[in-house]
């Protein structure tokens, strides 16, 4: 069994979280570190703790996941100059929260992927 973590909170609302989207499938927020104009974390409604935990009956929430960002970086003006998505895996990867998450990332220029 997984533990939870301050994602699942917030995606019960019992933490608080400034929420940007909600459906049946995932939620989008926030990020309290922000590293750029805009950084808004999309996360499963459901735990899965790191990409090695995925499943086949994930697919649907993490394909959400992508259309959700896709829409929000629409919504918050960035689509056209361009943003990153990102999600860490396990230390090496840098992650720190255990709730899988797409990192939506943008609003100014964020040079070479690995700086
Ligand atoms: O990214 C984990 C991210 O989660 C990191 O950028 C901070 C963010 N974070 C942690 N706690 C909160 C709360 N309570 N609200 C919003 N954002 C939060 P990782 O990819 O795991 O390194």
């Amino acid at each position: 069994m997984a533990i939870e973590t301050i994602f699942s909170k917030i995606i019960r609302h019992e933490a608080n979280a400034d929420i940007l989207y909600q459906d049946e499938l995932v939620t989008a927020f926030r990020d309290i570190r922000p590293r750029a104009p805009v950084h808004i974390l999309i996360v499963p409604n459901q735990l899965i703790p790191t990409v090695n935990d995925v499943k086949p009956q994930h697919e649907a929430a993490l394909g959400r996941l992508f259309t959700v960002a896709a829409r929000l970086a629409a919504e918050h003006g960035i689509a056209d100059k361009g943003y990153r998505l990102i999600m860490n895996c396990n230390a090496h990867g840098g992650q720190e929260v255990y709730h899988i998450h797409l990192h939506l990332v943008g609003g100014r220029a964020l040079g070479p992927m690995l700086s």
